[in-house]
């Protein structure tokens, strides 16, 4: 049994100042049961608990940590930046400097306005998108999380409604009314309700490769059907890539579909751990961005000048190809170890994998949208979550995430994962 006094302590003691003793929900072990660690240090793959277990990590921080922890080029280059002060409040350099280097890798993107999360980049690219098109509808997929926005706090309502319900107290059914919620992967239900919806609809607001649903992957002409789609009705197709942006490849999904478009939003890997999101896109019409343009938004701490420099060493690191070849490496060796074992003793396992992103599935079947997630996935993933812990492993606790490795990640530590996993295996077929 893994020692996690201390962390109980802690949890209990957070719990009377923190709201469930968390800053974000999925923190606090919910999901999978168990008390939550308090981590008070990472170095490379690693982090160390307040009980001081040393865990081998596969939550990164849910995403920016793609280089690892406790990075030295990435830890200079913000204290270089704090040598000079917190934040102005002003135009810096190190603004433009991020804003290039994305630019670079992100062809769709010709200009990028920071923000601080990203919920806030992807509220922003919907407004912008709505001020853009003078329309009001937006339609997502159930399972794509973009941010806690009010208007992404909703699921479809009963078959007859064409607009959703919210999901959470507190979000008004009237912001809703205004987004329509679909199943991902299904194009027909996107032709229909534009169909339905003639010249209403601003934008659709899509994960081109999931990470909220665990990863499951656009079948083939989806994505391309969106973009046909919102490009013959005068829409603005979004794709949330905060997760997938400097993850799943340096140009994100949109690199590894060959498709731009219309505005992206990012987050996570850009600000090196650091709070920093970004939304851009054409020219024409981030243009309508104030001051530029009409549309408005704005942000005390919006492109602050250490956050920027975090972000500028990680994407300064990621112009190296052999950082992502060694993602794909140890992200492969690991994904063929556990189907080896799956196919070992008879268990139902898919595997989708991008790059350094996988998604485990406890199914025989492929997982294509939400629906297909079964409850026998979560909770034989809660029980793996618990077994791999004991063992010093940390998934992510959450059966709807997919696990982030990072460049400090070696062989080795796939070679004890798919070890433990056998184990876990064989300790629940008995
Ligand atoms: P933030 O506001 O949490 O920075 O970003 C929201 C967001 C937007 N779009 C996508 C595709 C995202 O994955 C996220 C946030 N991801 C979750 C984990 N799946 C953050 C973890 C958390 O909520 O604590």
């Amino acid at each position: 049994m893994i020692n996690n006094k201390k962390s109980k302590i802690l949890f209990n003691e957070a719990q009377k100042f923190l709201p469930g003793g968390v800053n974000s929900p999925v923190r606090s072990f919910k999901a999978v049961g168990g008390t939550p660690h308090f981590i008070k240090r990472g170095k490379g793959a690693f982090i160390y608990d307040e009980d001081d277990n040393k865990l081998l990590d596969f939550t990164g921080s849910w995403g920016p940590l793609i280089l690892g922890h406790s990075i030295s080029k990435i830890k200079n280059n913000i204290k270089k930046a704090i040598d000079q002060g917190t934040s102005f409040g002003t135009p810096t350099l190190r603004e433009t400097e991020l804003a290039k280097l994305i630019i670079r890798s992100m062809p769709s993107i010709e200009k990028i306005r920071f923000v601080n999360s990203g919920t806030e980049a992807t509220m922003s690219a919907v407004r912008l998108a709505r001020g853009y098109t003078g329309k009001e509808i937006i339609i997502k997929f159930e399972g794509c999380y973009h941010g806690h926005a009010d208007m992404f706090l909703s699921n479809a309502g009963s078959g007859l409604a064409t607009f959703d319900q919210p999901t959470s107290p507190g979000v008004p059914k009237s912001i809703v009314e205004s987004t329509i919620t679909l199943n991902f992967n299904d194009l027909d239900a996107v032709k229909k309700a534009f169909k339905n919806n003639k010249n209403k609809i601003a934008a659709i607001i899509v994960e081109p490769i999931t990470g909220n649903m665990s990863v499951i992957k656009p079948e083939i002409e989806f994505l391309s059907g969106l973009k046909k789609i919102t490009e013959s009705n005068n829409s603005i197709l979004i794709f949330d890539e905060v997760m997938t942006g400097f993850r799943v490849s340096r140009g994100g999904a949109q690199e590894i579909y060959n498709l731009k478009p219309d505005l992206t939003a990012l987050g996570k890997i850009i600000g090196g751990g650091l709070p920093v999101g970004a939304y851009g896109g054409k020219k024409s019409i981030m243009s309508y961005v104030s001051p530029e343009g009409p549309v408005y938004q704005a942000g005390t701490l919006s492109g602050n000048p250490v956050s920027m420099s975090a972000g500028i060493a990680t994407i300064n690191e990621l112009q190296n190809d052999k950082i992502y070849s060694h993602l794909e490496k140890v992200s492969k060796f690991l994904c063929n170890g556990l189907i080896r074992v799956s196919k070992l003793y008879n268990i139902p396992l898919k595997i989708n994998q991008f790059g350094s992103m996988v998604g485990i599935f406890f199914s025989k079947n492929e997982v294509k949208n939400f629906q297909d997630i079964t409850k026998n996935h979560i909770n034989t993933y809660n029980q793996l979550h618990k077994f791999l812990l004991e063992n010093n492993i940390y998934f992510p606790p959450s059966a709807y995430e997919g696990l982030f490795i990072s460049h400090a990640h070696k062989q080795k530590h796939m070679k004890h994962v798919i070890k433990t996993f056998e184990e876990f295996i064989k300790h629940n077929k008995k």
